[in-house]
């Protein structure tokens, strides 16, 4: 407790415990000054005053001089707290006993020294703040706030992340240890993580050391940072060209990772072609249908692309191909260019492919059967007459005929349809 000397003025809160009664003073006029600090029990010495005074107690009564009442030490009667009031002022008077008695004051001041009786609090239990996804390092996110009411090294605060963090925080965000500032560190993706909860404690410098926690919560804002993925999970690569219309071609997945507008996808079709994209009834999952009867005498191959557009700003995109041939049924009954076809035959000619003539052109690719015909099937083509190269339709003679008249008739292999072509004669 150190000693100085000042002016001041009294205060009401600090008690001293003594009644000083000198009986004869002319003017007292000196200051004191006591360092005490706050954490100092209650009933503690603060000073002798009379000491400090340099009054001789015991000459004080050699001289006639008296202590009325107590005993002339400074004694605290009340805790101090030096961040209600850092300084106290007294004014210790003393009256003689004569008559008219006659007084005089001491000031006494009592400066609380601080101790590290308060721990940091923070502005906000819960701080809160957005952060854009990928958003660069070093960009500031928020700045938290907490005081202390000591002074000196008491109210000096660092704050720190709390131990508990998973270890990837520490590597995403960054914290000023003496300004508070929090910022970004690492990479931010939305997709791995659209909320980070951060515990924070605040320290001061005091001995012990005391502290304080609060929780950050910063929420990631989604940026339109992925492309719609487009994956077929099932697809018939040829589809005949009798399949009805609404007959699956395709299952599709189309999924989006990004939220929002940015994850909503539209899917269109290449134009012109005789398919659909139906959802299905599982999210993300499409069916690719045929819309119309096909016809592979038409076309027999498409090349159907889906394109999957996303509605972030600025709008993503990504397109697939799929490759689907169509294969043939026998829709076609075979075509002659001229029905009947006169076919001249001299008899003992020699036999010869072509001999007779190209006559039938089919548009299946299905195989073809000839048949000789009167009145009739008479035996196929290919037998001892003549022989038809299928499915070109070459006729060629192979035997002399000695028939006056022979029709020649072809019989669509599926069908069974008979069709007249055309006529031998001699
Ligand atoms: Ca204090
Ligand atoms: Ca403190
Ligand atoms: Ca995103
Ligand atoms: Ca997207």
């Amino acid at each position: 407790m150190g000693r100085s000397v000042d002016l001041g003025t009294q205060c009401w809160w600090v008690a001293i415990s003594f009644s000083l009664m000198l009986s004869c003073v002319e003017r007292v006029s000196t200051q004191i000054k006591y360092s005490v600090p706050e954490e100092v029990k209650v009933g503690s010495v603060v000073g002798n005053v009379a000491k400090d005074l340099g009054l001789d107690i015991s000459s004080l009564e050699k001289r006639r001089f008296r202590i009325v009442s107590g005993v002339p030490f400074l004694v605290l009667q009340k805790s101090l707290d030096r961040e209600k009031e850092s300084e106290h002022k007294l004014i210790l008077t003393a009256i003689d006993g004569g008559n008219p008695p006659r007084s005089g004051t001491v000031n006494v001041t009592v400066i609380v020294l601080d101790s590290n009786d308060n721990h940091p609090t923070f502005s906000q239990e819960v701080y809160y703040a957005t952060v854009r996804e990928n958003t660069d390092a070093g960009v500031f996110v928020i700045k938290l706030n907490a005081t202390d009411l000591d002074e000196g090294l008491n109210g000096q605060i660092e704050y720190f992340f709390g131990e508990e963090l998973k270890g990837n925080l520490y590597e995403i965000f960054n914290m000023d240890k003496d300004t508070g500032e929090l910022r970004i560190n690492g990479e931010i993706d939305f997709e791995k993580t659209d909320i980070f909860k951060l515990d924070v404690h605040a320290t001061d410098k005091g001995q012990p050391p005391m502290s304080a926690d609060c929780t950050v919560i910063i929420s990631v804002l989604d940026v339109n940072d992925n492309k719609p993925e487009i994956e077929v999970t099932s697809l018939s690569k040829i589809v005949s060209e009798d399949s009805k219309p609404g007959t699956v071609v395709a299952l599709i997945s189309i999924t989006d990772q990004d939220a929002g507008l940015n994850g909503k996808v539209i899917c269109s079709l290449s134009d012109n072609i005789p398919f659909d994209l139906k959802p299905s009834f599982q999210d993300n999952m499409y069916s690719l249908v045929i819309k119309h009867k096909l016809d592979r005498e038409s076309v027999s191959h498409y090349d159907v692309t889906i394109t999957a557009t996303d509605c972030g700003v600025p709008p993503l995109s990504t397109s697939r191909t799929l490759s689907i041939d169509v294969s043939d049924v026998n829709d076609n009954a075979p075509q002659f260019a001229q029905n009947p076809v006169e076919l001249y035959l001299v008899a003992g000619s020699s036999p010869g492919l072509d001999s007779l003539g190209r006559c039938v052109f089919g548009q299946d690719t299905l195989l073809v059967a000839y048949w000789w015909w009167s009145e009739g099937p008479v035996a196929p083509v290919s037998g001892s007459l003549a022989s038809v190269s299928a499915p070109q339709g070459g006729c060629g003679y192979n035997v002399a005929c000695h028939h006056q008249c022979v029709n020649v008739c072809v019989n669509g292999w599926m069908t069974g349809c008979v069709k007249r072509f055309g006529a031998l004669r001699d």
